[in-house]
């Protein structure tokens, strides 16, 4: 009865378009009972994907010319609270959960701790933060559950589509905020206080040292908000090195385990938190500087 009730209820799920002003991108918020969602609508293009600045790692070359076709992100990495409904209306186990631990910082590396989930990470933190401790597994799970609910394809982000967002279509910005000095979670003059070993961004103090609620800090040109810092964000490619050649909406399909995060996070200075910046980890990674969120097709 109750899946009964739940399908009754999608087939009622409403779109409302809020509209946009003039220079401003195109704003959607999807409202559901179960989750609303704010997502920017970002028209393709043409981009040189990789580490134009020439300054980051080997994996991030060689630049190649990448095309994008139109779509939107949400604005926002998706919240505990988003991620509370998809449980609560679907009884979906974590990989945190089901296998009992998730890696926390201790102070010197990641380590398993017994009993952290989204639900207890081992901090305070509110439906407004960012869900971590999630799988790619977790999160391609919450995306399918979110195609349903809403009725339109929701998905993680391609690799070059977060990159295309990240840099404000394409453009040049070096980090989520711009090219300048840190308006994000990173890792701070406040996380040093707690873990003095931590690398820092020096001078600079956002005050979290762990995660922040979602758009504590301002966001990009194109209405993206922590696309550097706050949670590493899972991507839906496989992690591959990259190739020359031109390609239309890439997306890297592999059979090993390792896939791709982008944005560094609270853990993160220099130079993880650039916006080229390449990040893999197993599917069924979990900790607390992990999460994601959606594109919406
Ligand atoms: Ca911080
Ligand atoms: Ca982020």
């Amino acid at each position: 009865m109750r899946v009964l009730s739940l399908l009754c209820f999608l087939s009622v799920a409403v779109v409302i378009a809020v509209g946009g002003v003039s220079k401003e991108p195109k704003k959607e918020l999807l409202v559901t009972e179960l989750a609303d969602l704010s997502v920017a609508s970002i028209p393709g293009s043409t981009f040189r994907l990789g580490d134009v600045f020439n300054e980051g790692a080997a994996d991030e070359l060689p630049v190649s010319f990448v095309t994008v076709s139109d779509f939107s992100m949400g604005v926002h990495e998706i919240t505990v609270g988003q991620f509370t409904r998809f449980t609560e209306q679907t009884g979906y186990m974590t990989d945190a959960e089901s296998e009992g631990w998730a890696f926390v910082w201790d102070g010197t590396s990641w380590s398993k701790e017994y009993g952290a989930t989204y639900r207890k990470p081992g901090f305070p933190q509110t439906d407004q933060h960012p869900v971590v401790c999630v799988s790619w597994r977790d999160a391609v799970a919450f995306c399918g559950w979110l195609s349903g609910v809403t009725g339109r394809t929701v998905r993680l982000p391609t690799e070059a589509e977060w990159e295309f967002a990240a840099r404000e279509r394409g453009m040049r910005p070096r980090y989520g905020w711009g090219n300048g000095v840190p308006n994000g979670n990173v890792a701070d003059e406040s996380a040093a206080a707690r873990w003095p070993n931590l690398k820092i961004w020096n001078g600079y103090n956002d005050g979290f040292v762990i995660t922040a609620p979602v758009g504590s800090f301002h966001s990009n040109s194109i209405g993206l908000f922590d696309m550097s810092g706050n949670v590493m964000e899972w991507c839906a490619d496989s992690y591959g090195p990259y190739t020359a050649e031109q390609k239309n909406d890439p997306l890297v399909r592999k059979e090993d385990q390792f896939k791709v995060l982008r944005g560094g996070s609270w853990f993160n200075a220099e130079p993880g938190v650039r916006t080229t910046a390449r990040t893999r980890l197993n599917q069924s990674y979990r900790g607390t500087r992990v999460g994601f969120r959606v594109v919406v097709r």
